[in-house]
């Protein structure tokens, strides 16, 4: 979260830089600012809430200067105020900062106890104190980098502008993502190579500890312990195309439409439709030596995590630990040998799970990634890069990507399972045609979309919500819940079908819709008899079913939803659709802003 990007420019540079940020809000948009060189000043223009309120500052008092630095904020330390945006300054030093200074506390003691006065609650203006103060005293902005850098405990990127040295940007990373771009006569700083993508595409990716000192002839890059150190100029090949929403009212809705088509997308390079086979982007990876799979992923991932261990257990019979990233970083999780760890991760820079991968790989584990950026710091660091082909995806609360996720994860259970002599080639055909089938069958789930919209109404006035799955159906379940709170803002909780008895049934009443995950297939009766426990003692049902399970099982709900029909396997995908589809129409409904709600951002860069 956070977005940076720096600029020192031929000309004029505060247009481009808000251009940068609108490529980085998906990282934060609690507030935004730029600062400049001006006439010999520091100059600095920030405010709180979404970027367009920073471009109508800059339309009533622009900012001109050809060296400068944005932001865009998700807040950690400190409320999402106009005070509290960055970029934070002294009179000699700008910094915009992505992570979280962990001693920030007894940095500001000490800090203070010198004199130096704070305008902000952030973490963050320590820093600028820091290296400010060291200017001023005279020390050179490259020495003063060098000396403060190793006092900061935590996670940071930084890009740092300095009053007496208007020619030139020091950037730093630890933890956070910053990359260099290389232009024609200019140099920049950013966060990933999408914020620069329309300034230049030869992108350099800074290494952990790596600091640079940036000017318009290039860059001069030093490992942590200040030798200089090359990092080698690769062409990103990312478009600086800003998507459009096309004929949709939201980006989200847009994103859950494409899910046929990215999901074929994906499906395409890990099927061998003419030779029924499923196939590895990397052919020649050792799958056969893996032993255990642990699975380590946030938010939606994680769910996506949870439906492929049932396939990782149930087709190539290997054990699998999941975990949650924040979690499982934090304990003392038992790696043997043979063990894969699998992070899935839209971004591919998600902190959490990026600090468990680096822990596994520490602990001798092979490693795959299951991302959406192929030039993500986990595809990087991956042993084994398992891409997703859903395009950008802009919403916050994820779709496409889940769906994708789901592709990508089945097809590899599919790969071990072969690896592993667990996959017969009639059993391998047969597994690949279910699977090719799925674009289709998103297909026919949109068709309902008007169906759930009509009835979104019945959920849209309620304060809590409760999802109800059994099997590989159950994260589906709590992926329906987190959809719901994320863009609604109701409270929604998602339970194992089997475990209502244990606990939540307390919580029913006719106040509390309860939406059924039941396709047919060998939970279905299981499923069906948890629903009808509920309805007993008067709860409101809403059953997500096929139309025999409608069929059969209909009877004194709320309402139905008619699912294709479609082989369990595909089940997770396909129930996917309308469970982002209910909670899309509740939001609007409800009038949230469901690309953007509150509090939350797209990629979550810190732990
Ligand atoms: N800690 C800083 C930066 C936050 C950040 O990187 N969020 O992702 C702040 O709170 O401003």
């Amino acid at each position: 979260m956070c977005g940076i990007i720096g600029i020192i420019g031929k000309d004029d540079v505060a247009e481009r830089l808000v251009e940068g940020l609108r490529r980085l809000e998906y990282r934060g948009y609690d507030s935004a600012g730029v600062a400049t060189i001006h006439d010999g000043a520091i100059e600095r223009r920030r405010a709180e809430g979404k970027l367009a309120n920073l471009v109508k500052e800059l339309d009533r008092d622009p900012l001109p200067g050809t060296t400068g630095i944005a932001h865009t904020r998700w807040a950690t330390h400190g409320a999402p105020t106009t005070n509290n945006a960055h970029p934070h300054a002294t009179k000699e030093v700008a910094l915009v900062h992505n992570g979280i200074i962990e001693n920030f506390k007894a940095l500001r003691e000490e800090l203070t106890a010198r004199g130096r006065v704070f305008d902000s609650e952030t973490d963050t203006e320590v820093v600028a104190h820091l290296v400010s103060e060291l200017v001023e005293q005279g020390i050179s902005p490259k020495d003063a980098v060098a000396q403060v850098l190793p006092r900061l405990h935590g996670a940071f990127a930084l890009a740092i502008l300095f009053r007496s040295s208007p020619d030139m940007l020091i950037g730093a990373r630890l933890g956070s993502p910053l990359v260099v771009g290389y232009g024609d006569g200019e140099t920049y700083l950013g966060s990933d190579a999408l914020a620069l993508a329309p300034l230049t595409q030869r992108i350099a990716y800074l290494e952990e500890g790596d600091w640079v000192i940036v000017t318009a002839g290039g860059a001069e890059i030093f490992d942590r312990d200040n030798n200089p150190v090359e990092r080698p100029i690769t062409i990103s090949g990312v478009t600086g195309e800003l998507i459009s929403k096309g004929n949709h009212r939201h980006y989200m809705l847009k994103e859950i439409y494409e899910q046929p088509v990215v999901v074929a997308q994906t499906l395409r390079s890990y099927l061998r439709r003419m030779e029924d086979q499923v196939s590895l982007p990397v052919p020649d990876f050792d799958l056969g030596a893996i032993r255990r799979v642990t699975i380590v992923a946030c938010g939606t991932s994680y769910y996506a995590g949870m439906v492929a261990k049932y396939w990782f257990e149930q087709f190539a019979r290997v054990p699998v630990d999941i975990d949650v990233a924040s979690e499982f970083r934090y304990r003392a999780p038992v790696m043997e040998d043979g063990g894969l760890m699998i992070v899935i991760s839209q971004s591919g820079e998600t902190a959490d799970t990026l600090a468990a991968l680096r822990h596994a790989r520490s602990e001798g584990q092979k490693i795959a990634a299951v991302v959406n950026v192929p030039t993500s710091t986990m595809a990087r660091e991956a042993d084994l890069l398992l891409p997703t082909h859903a395009g950008p995806e802009i919403g916050v609360a994820s779709t496409k990507a889940f769906t994708c996720q789901l592709a990508v994860l089945a097809a590899f259970a599919a790969n071990l399972a072969r690896a592993k002599g667990r996959l017969d080639g009639k059993a391998e055909k047969e597994l690949v045609r279910h699977l090719a089938e799925a674009p289709a069958a998103l297909n026919a789930a949109l068709a309902y979309d008007e169906s759930i919209e009509a009835m979104a109404h019945l959920v849209a006035g309620a304060r809590d919500v409760l999802y109800l799955g059994r099997g590989p159906d159950y994260p589906l379940a709590l992926e329906g819940a987190l959809k719901l709170k994320e863009i609604s803002y109701i409270h929604a909780e998602g339970y194992a079908a089997g475990e209502m008895k244990h606990g939540p049934i307390a919580l029913i009443d006719d106040k509390v819709p309860v939406i059924v995950l039941a396709p047919s297939g060998p939970l279905f009766e299981k499923t069906v008899s948890n629903m009808q426990e509920v309805q007993a003692r008067g709860g409101k049902v809403v059953l997500i079913s096929d139309y025999d399970g409608v069929q059969a099982a209909g009877e004194g709900c709320i309402a139905t939803i008619t699912m294709p029909k479609v082989h369990p396997l595909i089940a997770p995908m396909v129930y996917a659709v309308p469970v982002q589809l209910l909670a899309y129409h509740v939001a609007v409904a409800k009038g949230t802003d469901v690309d953007q709600p509150r509090n939350l951002a797209k990629s979550v860069t810190v732990e």
